[in-house]
């Protein structure tokens, strides 16, 4: 059986699961938010990557019905997660999936009807796509209150003419950049300009891979908006999230 087909079959047979992380205010330290992260499990080979199964699944035109799946998920959920406003659900979303509006009319679908709602967050996460993302359904999702970010900020997946092009709302700035703080100085050089580029362009930003308490009272003392990483919380089943978030702070 080729993956792609398992794609298929995995999720009518129940394969895979919507795990979260949480999103933690810089500010505060409290969670205001949490990402939510694909998993698969199959009994046939074990628990596959999603950097294994979603390029596969971009390029065969199965990461839309997988993103479906986040989504229903999501609002299976939302009786269990914070009803604030500033509270924000995340989810990855391909540049393929904005080709004629499709993501809008999948969240008309599935997500809107759902109220009463947290914020959401559109991560485009497109390996080779981003520069195709269609700026009018970027601007569609903003008028109807969705958050846009660029993930993986920094890395050469996403470029600085995004910036002017999609007008984020949030940049996420890959782990990558995180990881050299304290370590590596040229990588750290670019994690501070990042840190002054969204302060300056009024943008949200979010470090990703935060993974010591070094890295995080470094991007905390720098006024980074919000952080995420193993060093607050590792992804985790939906299911586990309510427990730990009664039992953060
Ligand atoms: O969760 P993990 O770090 O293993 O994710 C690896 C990669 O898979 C990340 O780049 C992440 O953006 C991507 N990914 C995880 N879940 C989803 C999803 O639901 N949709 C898409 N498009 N990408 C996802
Ligand atoms: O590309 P994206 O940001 O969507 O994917 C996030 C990925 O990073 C997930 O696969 C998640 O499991 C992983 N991740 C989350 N926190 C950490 C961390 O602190 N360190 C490392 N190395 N990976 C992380
Ligand atoms: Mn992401
Ligand atoms: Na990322």
């Amino acid at each position: 059986m080729s993956l792609s087909w398992q794609i298929s079959y995995g999720l009518t047979a129940q394969e895979f699961m919507v795990w979260c992380q949480p999103l933690i205010d810089g500010g505060s330290g409290g969670c205001c938010g949490i990402e939510l992260l694909l998993r698969w499990h199959n009994p046939r080979q074990g628990w596959i990557p999603p950097d294994v199964f979603i390029p596969l699944a971009e390029r065969q035109n199965l990461v839309a019905p997988l993103t479906r799946f986040v989504l229903m998920e999501a609002v299976r959920y939302l009786p269990r997660l914070p009803q604030r406003a500033d509270f924000h659900i995340a989810i990855n979303v391909a540049a393929s999936h904005f080709h004629r509006q499709a993501i809008v009319d999948d969240l008309q679908k599935l997500w809107w009807p759902a109220a009463p709602l947290p914020g959401l967050i559109v991560e485009l996460t497109e390996r080779d796509a981003l520069p195709v993302v269609d700026q009018e359904v970027v601007s569609r999702l903003r008028q109807l209150g969705v958050k846009v970010a660029i993930d993986d900020f920094g890395t050469g997946h996403s470029s600085l003419s995004y910036l002017k092009t999609l007008s984020p709302d949030v940049l996420k700035l890959d782990k990558m950049f995180t990881a050299a703080i304290g370590t590596d100085a040229i990588n750290a050089t670019v994690t501070e300009m990042v840190i002054s580029l969204a302060q300056r362009l009024n943008i949200h930003l979010v470090a990703e891979g935060v993974e010591t308490a070094e890295q995080a009272s470094y991007l905390r003392q720098r006024g980074v908006d919000t952080l995420q990483g193993y060093y607050y919380a590792r992804p985790m089943p939906l299911e586990a999230f309510p427990a730990w978030l009664a039992q953060h702070k």
